[in-house]
């Protein structure tokens, strides 16, 4: 292991689970932790730490003896201000503070596709883009990539953010056939993002070798990222769904449906 100590922060979500395992072999230590209930540890080399990102003093507490962070928690779909809020706002900047009073060095920030969400499927844009997000989601996440930035320049913490495609076990629909991330090439990056010897404040985009993308991942080269899988075999099925409708937000825009999501009742 060449960290001693990793903090996984949304270990009870999708990719949490499958990352506790995964990521095991980087660190002597794994600190798992969610708001919602984690399963016991597995074995030594594992803490268990509930907590809540909307909390400052439980996350100073949490980053207290980590020498890295991927940070995967908070509320990851389309929900009201209100909740992003909490999880993901506040959560990103207490996870922040808590890194500098602590000393930590690296950070690699979940973040997602739905910063660029409303960009057109027909274009291809580089990490350089202008962000134009999706939604409340979206927006958190693009505030996040700003705290990223800052703590860089002001601070010298060096994070990689991943812009996330469509991180499952297949792709589910068309849109997907362009988004799809494995967890094997999502693991690949992760390990990328933690160990590249000078990252500054890289933003990538989460994708397998697919066949169709709409983003180009020149501007981070220096991370050495290769996917290894590809959407591409999964496309008989995939195309066996009945045709997206032209004026179907998945038809359309890179952010699919995320686009067209809201208002929450007010
Ligand atoms: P998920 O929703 O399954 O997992 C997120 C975890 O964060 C949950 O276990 C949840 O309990 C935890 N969480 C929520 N609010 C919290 C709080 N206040 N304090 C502590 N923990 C809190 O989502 P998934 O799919 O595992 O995604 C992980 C991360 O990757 C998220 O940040 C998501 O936004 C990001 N992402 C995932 C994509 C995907 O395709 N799976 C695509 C783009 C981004
Ligand atoms: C995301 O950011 C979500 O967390 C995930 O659940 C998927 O919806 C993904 O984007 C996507 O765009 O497919």
């Amino acid at each position: 292991p060449r960290l001693n100590r990793l903090l996984l922060t949304g270990a009870a979500g999708g990719l949490g689970k499958v990352l506790r395992e995964r990521l095991r072999p980087f660190a002597e230590m794994l600190r798992v932790s969610d708001v919602a209930a984690l399963a016991p540890a597995t074995g030594p080399h594992e803490e268990v730490t509930p907590c809540d990102l909307a909390d400052k003093a439980a996350v100073d507490a949490l980053v207290a003896g980590c020498d890295a962070i991927v940070h995967l928690g908070g509320v990851s779909v389309e929900r009201p201000f209100e909740e992003i809020l909490e999880a993901n706002i506040k959560g990103i900047f207490h996870l922040y503070e808590a890194a500098r009073r602590h000393g930590v060095k690296r950070v690699v920030f979940a973040s997602s596709n739905h910063v660029i969400g409303f960009y057109k499927q027909s274009e291809t844009i580089d990490a350089h883009a202008a962000r134009r997000p999706d939604g409340y989601y979206g927006l958190s996440k693009s505030f996040g990539e700003d705290v990223a930035q800052f703590y860089f320049d002001r601070w010298g913490i060096e994070t990689v953010s991943i812009r996330i495609g469509s991180s499952f076990p297949e792709p589910a629909n068309r849109r997907m056939m362009s988004t799809w991330l494995s967890y094997r090439d999502l693991t690949s990056l992760i390990e990328k993002s933690l160990f590249t010897p000078e990252v500054k404040h890289t933003v990538v985009y989460g994708m397998s070798a697919n066949r169709d993308v709409w983003w180009d991942n020149h501007a981070a080269a220096h991370l050495g990222y290769q996917p290894q899988d590809s959407s591409e075999v999964f496309r008989a099925k995939v195309e066996a769904q009945p045709p997206v409708a032209a004026d179907d937000p998945n038809a359309i825009y890179q952010g699919g449906a995320f686009t067209a999501q809201g208002p929450f009742g007010d």
